[in-house]
């Protein structure tokens, strides 16, 4: 029995939920169950309050339980709960799909609907080596990820992730894959505020890769603007604008992976305009429907859709698709959600809260363990000093305690990532650092 709204406790024996990314047993043996939400808290089964730190994770950017986006669901459902979008159509997509439009800098004209970040990253992967192919260049085949990436866990995106906790038990994965090098380095950026200096220079490895593989090998280079999952790697200055110019000399398509930094988190519409350089296709999930229901998608800029229309008259011109693309449930909240975003001005508001962030974030620092503090936008990375021998347990410790102290966080092995939903107050980031300094000087 799961409550509704509100502290309950919960009967349901835990042991048939097989958790993904969790250690079972000990999550089994000590949970830890959330059973309500709304805008910045959660609820816990013994009826505690936890400041929700990470946006669930990474994706309820406008906060938990917005009315307005309950009450768009709650509606579709009623009228229209499936259609499918294989040779048929119903107007939600359509119109989720222009109203997206319009929110991504530079020159996007088509988008494609899935169900998850990592669905969306599959889809871009093969929308690249397709698009290579209906223009007669069906050798670039080749896709470059970079060490520490995350794009998800289907086969695509772990075979172009650079996590190798994340691809060691799988085989061989995908064929022609390579990676450029992390930017992550210590000795040079530690304690940086927003981008780093030093780094630019590793986009130089792409050359490399071309040098090596051969541009006609290539279909595409994806990289997170910003690299999320793996503890928060902010790019150095130039380092984008670097990738998109060795992409452009090569014919290479570039992706971003914006299934976090989308939506605001970077207090603007996604990274390809806080940063200012232009993908050729840009993923996203999470923050599109505010997490309220799954959905991920692709934007593809101008001819990348049109290469394919010379497919003969009648005949399918992408074979790929889901069930659930453009799934009425998740069309309801993503409008719902981009309604909020506009009416709120969350994007702004996210911009303007971010020196006060970067000033908290940095306010850790001398605190034990800390060896480093990055910020941008409305992220955080806090790196702490792995405990000797026992890497992730200092992790795993922080997680637990913050919790306890009724704070959620994220932590990857030891380093903490923090991501409020973009409705945080001041004071809730004051007492989110608050927590976490107490945390830390308590800390094995
Ligand atoms: N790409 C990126 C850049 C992501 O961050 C995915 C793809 C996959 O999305 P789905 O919806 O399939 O999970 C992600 C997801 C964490 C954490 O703690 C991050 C993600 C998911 C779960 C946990 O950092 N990112
Ligand atoms: N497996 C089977 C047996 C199916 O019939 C389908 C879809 O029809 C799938 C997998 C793919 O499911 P989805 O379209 O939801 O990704």
């Amino acid at each position: 029995m799961i409550a509704l709204k509100g502290a309950k406790p919960v009967q349901s024996n835990l042991e048939a939920f097989w958790m993904p990314f969790t250690a079972n047993r000990q999550f089994k043996a000590k949970p830890r169950l959330l059973v309500a939400a709304q805008d910045m808290h959660y609820t816990t089964a013994d009826g505690r309050q936890i400041l929700d730190g990470t946006a669930g994770l990474w994706c309820a950017n406008a906060g938990h339980c917005r009315p307005q986006i309950v009450e768009a669901i709650h509606k579709q459902a009623a009228n229209l709960d499936f259609a499918p979008t294989f040779q048929m159509g119903h107007p939600g997509p359509f119109e989720l799909a222009e109203r997206l439009l319009p929110m991504m800098p530079g020159n996007f004209d088509h988008v494609f609907f899935a169900n998850s970040g990592s669905e969306a990253v599959e889809t871009a992967l093969k929308i690249a080596i397709a698009y290579h192919h209906v223009r007669g260049e069906g050798t670039r085949q080749r896709l470059i990820g970079r060490e520490r990436g995350y794009h998800g866990v289907g086969f695509g995106g772990i075979s172009v992730g650079g996590i190798a906790n994340n691809r060691k038990y799988f085989g061989s994965l995908l064929a022609g894959v390579d990676h450029l090098p992390h930017t992550h380095n210590l000795e040079h950026n530690a304690f940086t505020r927003g981008q780093p200096q030093w780094g630019a220079h590793l986009a130089d490895e792409l050359e490399r890769l071309v040098a090596l593989h051969d541009a006609s090998t290539i279909a595409a280079v994806i990289v997170e603007p910003v690299a999320g999952s793996t503890g928060v790697l902010i790019p150095p200055v130039g380092y984008l604008e670097r990738l998109r110019e060795i992409c452009d000399k090569y014919g290479i398509l570039l992706i971003f992976d914006e299934v976090i930094t989308g939506f605001g988190r970077l207090g603007a519409s996604f990274a390809t305009e806080y940063f200012g350089v232009m993908p050729d296709l840009v993923t996203v999930a999470k923050g599109l429907t505010n997490a309220a229901v799954p959905m991920g998608a692709v934007f593809c800029r101008e001819g990348i859709y049109d290469a394919f229309m010379n497919a003969p008259e009648g005949a399918i011109e992408l074979s790929h698709g889901y069930t659930y693309s453009g799934h009425p449930l998740a069309c309801a909240a993503a409008i719902a959600t981009l309604n909020i975003y506009k009416e709120e001005d969350l994007f702004a508001r996210a911009r303007d809260l971010s020196s006060y962030w970067e000033d908290g974030v940095h306010s850790l620092k001398g605190l034990p363990h800390v060896i480093d503090l990055r910020n941008l936008g409305l992220v955080a990375g806090i790196e702490l000093e792995a405990f000797p021998g026992k890497p992730g347990f200092r992790g795993a410790e922080c997680l637990q305690r913050c919790y306890d102290n009724g704070l959620l966080i994220r932590t990857t092995g030891d380093i903490i990532a923090l991501s409020p939903p973009l409705i945080v107050q001041k004071e809730q980031i004051d007492q989110m650092f608050e927590i976490l300094a107490g945390v830390l000087r308590t800390l094995n």
